[in-house]
């Protein structure tokens, strides 16, 4: 080959590369004298960073030292019961006490006898009795829930006249306006006991019980010894009976 077509065809290839490589710029080699190669270009710059590799061994440096300990942990649950323990020695014998029998049946008379005596005098000054049933007022007034509370803190209830002597003796004891163990609560006009019983014996005063304003539902004994249906929020005197 002769100098002439080896150079021709440096600059063909040389040619045709510079099309490959950018393809905006025209080839000018068909025309540019062709000569010797160009010097290499500089390096590119430098690519993406690649993907990330995966994690390497531990390191082989010395291990650093335990830290302090952490903060206390929450309560656990409690355990399941323990097993139950030995049986325990056989105590000392006891003292043996002698019964006698009828030193103790006098004393529980005694005692009747006692109790009978401070029940006397508790009537003679403050209490009313028919019978085995005993009124006694603490002279106090108070809304018709707190004075049957008062009664029951003292195994008692709301005195309830079941007949003229107890009223009588109701009265004796109130000397003025008291409440009586009778409402008409559950249904307007059936006045019942406080055991929801009706009651059978009354002493309604002159047009009562008239439910004033649809709000008396309560009873109280009037100084008169006649009876007036009342608001049960209001205020009157306490009697409370007990059973002797
Ligand atoms: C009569 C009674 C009422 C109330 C009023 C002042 O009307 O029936 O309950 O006591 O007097
Ligand atoms: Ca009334």
């Amino acid at each position: 080959m002769s100098l002439f077509s080896s150079s021709l065809l440096l600059c063909l290839v040389t040619a045709s590369y510079a099309e490959t490589v950018t393809e905006a710029s025209p080839s000018t080699c068909p025309v540019i004298a062709c000569s010797s190669p160009g010097l290499n270009g500089l390096p590119g710059r430098d690519g993406h960073d690649g993907a990330k590799g995966e994690k390497g061994e531990p390191g082989q440096g010395i291990r650093g030292l335990q830290g302090p300990p952490g903060k206390v942990g929450p309560a656990g649950p409690p355990g399941l019961p323990g097993s139950k323990g030995a049986v325990g020695q056989k105590g000392d014998c006891g003292e043996k006490v002698e019964y006698d029998s009828s030193q103790i049946d006098s004393e529980i008379e005694a005692l009747k006898s006692e109790v009978g005596r401070l029940r006397n005098w508790l009537t003679f000054a403050l209490a009313e009795h028919v019978g085995k049933k005993y009124f006694i007022s603490s002279r106090k007034k108070m809304s018709f829930d707190r004075a049957k509370a008062l009664c029951s803190q003292f195994q008692g209830s709301m005195a309830t006249p079941r007949n003229e002597k107890e009223n009588k003796a109701i009265l004796n004891v109130a000397r003025d306006d008291a409440f009586l163990g009778i409402t008409d609560m559950e249904w307007e006009d059936n006045f019942v006991d406080l055991t929801g019983n009706k009651v059978d014996y009354t002493n309604w005063n002159g047009g009562e019980p008239n439910n004033v304003g649809g709000a008396e539902d309560c009873v109280v004994l009037l100084s008169s010894g006649k009876w007036n249906d009342i608001p049960c929020s209001d205020s009157f005197l306490v009697v409370c009976e007990f059973s002797g």
